[in-house]
């Protein structure tokens, strides 16, 4: 179990939305998930015991209608299309250590000990709703809420239609909670994030809560509410619970949830920022849970100026970003390209053009010159270096000082903002080759020379270990060029206590970041 998995380093967990099967895996599902994979592998080798899930939202209304159209029964159609996320993430090298799926048994049971512990606690009563609800949103809206649509046609705000439901229903005492929610965020300065999205929620709490029809009877692709089975639970009550039941829930003793709940962070886009951050810690502290430590709302990706969307027919398809541009070159522009927390464009060229410079010209180029150099002109071993000077005390202090910049802002998830910090080393570093010029130095000083690449070595054997939470691959490639062993990669071996040991053998050097050169007719 978790204790003694790893009893002594602290525990991190992490969770992404557990992801609509109706919907083919698009960049934004992408996104989301390798922004927790990028905290996670930070946070392991930060020397944190991680906790990262991921999964899917099989149940609703949207999903039993979408099995119809497909000709299939629900079950045999999550079955089938719940795969297309555990593959999407393979694919990227996500390093999930749960995938949950709503429809699992674990899951029924979970949801249906939530539903006994709020009903227990009278914070569920049974009434009869009558208002708008929107399918794709899975939301139930208020009629001041509704915007004017075509044809005078009334719409959510997010552009869903909306359909007019009436039917018996449970409901949630959620307009009691208003004053405890907002002394959570009062108490919890960073319990949402970015501050945009925190001051959102407060406003929309302070403008007064409604309780909240938490369960359907006019489709019954759900869990069933206990002891009343002509009640399907909301899909929303069920999902959010996901992130209890990979925890262990009901069993609040078990290692899991002890070590684990509550999460440190659910990273969610910003549509869902009302379900997270107002519905589900009204739901865990209604029944006497602890609500999650943070949740953190990135915003939307655009496709060349235009807003995503399967009517218009520019849905990004991640595994097509994979093969033309490669897995990390991918990985490194989502993450570095926006500052995370804004909504973002994607362009072509903006991704060719990350490709080439940052990743081909600055940090591929950098480890290309210093290694070949060492190839050739120091036995392919890590040179012997002599005394420092000033200049390379510079350069190894501010790769050493690295790791201090830049944990802040990854758990701020200012991942931009860190891969920033790391770039302007690189930048130093590049500088650097270029003042000291080792390769005059060859013929005049060798011993200098040797000195100069090594420290040059040491900045990138610094450089390629905080990026691996970034680009796995490519650093992992770039450590095998430096001969650092496996065990030897994690933030415990930065610094001088971790250095390269002159005289070690190096494989021969390759290049690990190719120039994208762009295909013919290709926008540029
Ligand atoms: O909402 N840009 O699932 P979902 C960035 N099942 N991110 C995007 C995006 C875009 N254009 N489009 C989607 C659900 N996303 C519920 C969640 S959790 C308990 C239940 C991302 O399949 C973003 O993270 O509609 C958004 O929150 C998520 O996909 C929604 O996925």
């Amino acid at each position: 179990m978790a204790e003694e998995r790893d009893a002594g380093s602290k525990p991190f967990y992490v969770t992404t939305p557990i992801y609509y099967v109706n919907d083919v895996p698009h960049i934004g599902h992408a996104y989301t998930t390798l922004s927790c994979d990028v905290l996670a592998r930070f946070k392991r080798l930060d020397g944190f015991d991680v906790h990262f899930l991921t999964g899917t939202d099989e149940h609703g209304q949207k999903v039993e209608t979408a099995s119809q159209v497909a000709g299939m029964t629900p079950q045999a159609f999550v079955d089938k299309v719940s795969g297309n996320f555990r593959d999407l993430a393979a694919a990227m090298n996500i390093s999930n250590d749960d995938f949950i799926r709503t429809t699992e048994d674990r899951h029924t049971a979970a949801c249906q000990q939530l539903w006994r512990e709020l009903a227990a606690r009278d914070e569920i009563y049974l009434g009869s709703y009558a208002g708008w609800y929107a399918v794709r949103d899975e939301a139930y809206y208020a009629e001041g809420e509704l915007v004017d649509g075509p044809e005078g046609k009334k719409l959510a705000p997010s552009g869903a239609e909306v359909e007019w439901v009436e039917e018996p229903s449970y409901f949630f005492r959620l307009s009691a909670w208003q004053d405890r929610l907002l002394a959570l965020y009062e108490d919890n300065p960073d319990f949402i994030g970015p501050d945009s999205r925190r001051n959102e929620v407060i406003s929309f709490v302070k403008g007064g809560l409604f309780d909240l029809s938490v369960s359907r009877t006019s489709f019954a692709w759900g869990v069933p509410v206990p002891d009343d089975p002509a009640h399907v639970m909301y899909v929303w009550i069920d999902a959010l619970t996901n992130y209890i039941t990979a925890a262990g829930y009901p069993d609040t003793d078990c290692a899991l949830y002890r070590r684990f709940w509550p999460a440190d962070l659910h990273m969610i886009g910003k549509d869902i920022i009302r379900f997270h951050a107002v519905y589900w810690p009204a739901f865990l502290m209604a029944a006497g849970l602890e609500p999650p430590k943070r949740v953190f709302a990135h915003g939307w990706w655009t496709n060349e100026g235009q807003k995503i969307s399967k009517s218009v027919g520019n849905i990004i398809d991640p595994y097509d970003l994979f093969d033309r541009y490669g897995v990390d070159q991918t990985r490194y522009f989502l993450m570095r390209e926006v500052p995370f927390g804004n909504d973002g464009d994607f362009s072509r060229r903006a991704i060719a053009s990350r490709i080439n410079s940052d990743l081909a010209n600055d940090l591929g180029n950098l480890a290309q010159r210093v290694l070949s150099m060492i190839g050739k002109n120091c036995g392919a071993a890590v040179p012997q270096p002599a005394a420092f000077s000033a200049d390379d005390d510079a350069l190894l202090a501010s790769a050493h000082g690295l790791l201090d910049t830049v944990r802040p802002l990854f758990d701020a998830q200012a991942f931009h903002k860190a891969l920033e910090a790391i770039w302007a080393v690189i930048g130093d570093a590049n500088r650097y080759v270029d003042t000291q010029a080792p390769w005059t130095l060859r013929k005049t000083d060798p011993e200098r020379m040797a000195t100069v690449l090594y420290a040059l070595a040491e900045t990138i054997r610094h450089l390629a270990i905080l990026v691996q939470p970034i680009m796995p691959e490519s650093c992992a490639r770039l450590l095998d060029q430096l001969a650092v062993e496996e065990g030897a990669r994690g933030f415990g071996d930065l610094g001088p206590a971790g250095a390269l040991r002159p005289g070690t053998a190096l494989p021969k050097p390759e290049g690990v970041f190719p120039r994208y050169i762009e295909e013919e007719g290709e926008e540029g």
